[in-house]
């Protein structure tokens, strides 16, 4: 078997894998860099491909351009089921051709001196002393497999999580996502008969009978392109993804050319909050794989690209100190939960409680705006629903005059704010990962308990 030796190894090259690659690409480290897809398809995988403009400015990165950017965005428009009520949620952002804008960063970070295989899958991981160190790989190019030995590994494997689940079970990295954690998701891409009235808003349709835990989109991809899809929560027992998708298209896709499809496929989305530890001796974990796509609207690039940027910080500095322990690689762990992951444990509670909802009640909280559009933004963007607006909501739901979930708004801005709070305390090291979860777990185990 041939044997190399590598600073890093990156086993995958999507969003997450691509950007810690990226940031990595200047710190004069030795990476490699694989996926198991052949080059031209690595970034292709089913998605809605619409992503914030945000990440890009915070993180440094280049916006999508030419081919890679199909369709400046200006905003959501969102729907109530009954169609009543649209709330519009301003916010610049991008639909994106994602394996083009995918390989532009890998090309770019190639051309800065990270090796890169394609068609090379990491099959089992080195683990030695407690410690990853590094990874068997198959290379289909040529039948060879190669012995990777790297300080360390950047696991970006996506929902497959085909990487760490091979590492021993007793590691905090290798948790498992319940079924009920994750939405399932299907998108076909096509062409529309008609031009689209206006291609700048994504549009967001909920409902609890079309697409129950989840809901439909629609988002112009240009003029006369649109990304179509849907989402239902896992572990329900409902019938499969595909029943919905044929039995529902009409209602929100009349306009499309059937016999112009460019491609259909589904996925999971993870909808909870992160691993509670992204890192563990020689080994960071980004991405879907983490969990880090985000609980309320499943959209996880953004984030996939931050996990990617906090991983690649904490190596540099591993590099400075010769360690490559978890407590060394501890700071992923900070920079993450700071810059995304206390919002996905606070979206956590709050998508628990959307999922139980009925249509009625969300027709009533959206048309009553019990909680208003800026509200539901504040909450996608920071986590946080104030008190003061469950507070006003209670005033308004009490006129309805009859049981309603919506009664519990105030415990769940409550519960929110509590597990933020917790996140903010998050363990400055290892050793206090275990305490801090239980009072993780606890809280979220006592609100599903209010909720239910
Ligand atoms: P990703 O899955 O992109 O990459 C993993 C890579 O690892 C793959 O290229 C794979 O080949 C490779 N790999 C896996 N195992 C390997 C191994 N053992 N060896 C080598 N390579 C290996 N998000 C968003 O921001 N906006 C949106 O509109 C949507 N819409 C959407 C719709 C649908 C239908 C789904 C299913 C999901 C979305 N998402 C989304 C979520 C988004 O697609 C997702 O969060 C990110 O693409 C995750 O990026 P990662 O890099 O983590 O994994
Ligand atoms: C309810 C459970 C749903 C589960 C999810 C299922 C999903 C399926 C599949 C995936 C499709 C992915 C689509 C991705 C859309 C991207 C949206 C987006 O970009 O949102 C922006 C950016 O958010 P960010 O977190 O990336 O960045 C934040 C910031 O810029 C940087 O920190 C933000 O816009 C929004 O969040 C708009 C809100 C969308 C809400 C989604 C629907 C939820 C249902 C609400 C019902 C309300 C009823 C209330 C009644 C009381």
């Amino acid at each position: 078997m041939l044997k190399s030796n590598y600073d890093v190894l990156i086993i995958g090259g999507g969003f997450s894998g691509a950007t810690a690659a990226w940031h990595l690409a200047n710190s004069g480290l030795k990476v490699l860099l694989i996926d198991s897809k052949p080059w031209n398809r690595i970034g292709d995988k089913p998605c809605g491909d619409a992503v914030s403009k945000t990440h890009f400015d915070d993180l440094g990165m280049p916006y999508p351009e030419g081919n890679q950017l199909e369709q400046k965005i200006e905003g959501i428009k969102l729907y109530s089921p009954d169609n009543k009520t649209e709330w519009t949620v301003k916010g610049e952002g991008f639909e994106i051709n994602a394996p083009a804008y995918n390989q532009r960063i890998l090309r770019e970070t190639q051309n800065k001196g990270v090796e890169i295989l394609d068609l090379t899958t990491a099959m089992k991981p080195i683990f030695e002393d407690g410690f990853v160190k590094g990874a068997v790989l198959f290379n289909r190019r040529d039948n060879s497999q190669i012995e990777v030995n790297a300080k360390v590994v950047i696991e970006a494997t996506g929902y497959s999580m085909s990487f760490r689940s091979k590492l021993p079970q007793n590691l905090p990295v290798t948790e498992n996502l319940e079924d009920k954690d994750a939405d399932i998701a299907y998108r076909e891409v096509a062409y529309t008969v008609d031009d689209i009235e206006d291609p700048t808003y994504l549009k967001i349709f909920v409902n609890q009978e079309t697409s129950p835990g989840g809901y439909w989109w629609y988002f112009p991809k240009g003029k006369n392109k649109v990304n179509i899809g849907l989402g239902i929560q896992g572990g329900m027992g409902y019938p499969s993804i595909y029943t919905f998708y044929n039995k529902y298209l009409k209602e929100y896709g009349n306009d499309l050319d059937m016999k112009r499809i460019e491609v259909k496929g589904g996925a999971l989305v993870p909808t909870r909050r992160p691993l509670s530890t992204l890192v563990w001796n020689g080994i960071i974990v980004v991405g879907d794989s983490a969990f880090t796509a985000n609980p309320v609207h499943g959209g996880g690039k953004g984030s996939a690209m931050i996990a990617g940027y906090c991983a690649a910080k904490s190596v540099i500095k591993a590099f400075e100190n010769g360690d490559f322990s978890a407590s060394s690689l501890w700071d992923a762990n900070l920079c993450y939960i700071e810059r995304y992951g206390a919002k996905q444990a606070s979206l956590e509670l709050f998508r628990r409680f959307l999922q139980k909802l009925s249509n009625e009640e969300i027709n009533y909280g959206m048309k009553k705006k019990v909680i208003k559009e800026e509200d539901l933004l504040e909450a996608s963007e920071k986590g946080d629903l104030q008190l003061s607006v469950a507070e006003k909501a209670m005033r308004v739901i009490a006129a309805l005059g009859k049981p309603s979930l919506l009664m519990k708004l105030k415990t769940v801005a409550e519960y929110m704010k509590e597990i933020k709070t917790l996140y903010r305390s998050y363990p400055s090291n290892p050793e206090d990962l275990e305490k801090w979860k239980s009072k993780v777990n606890s809280i979220v185990s006592e609100f599903d308990n209010a909720i239910s």
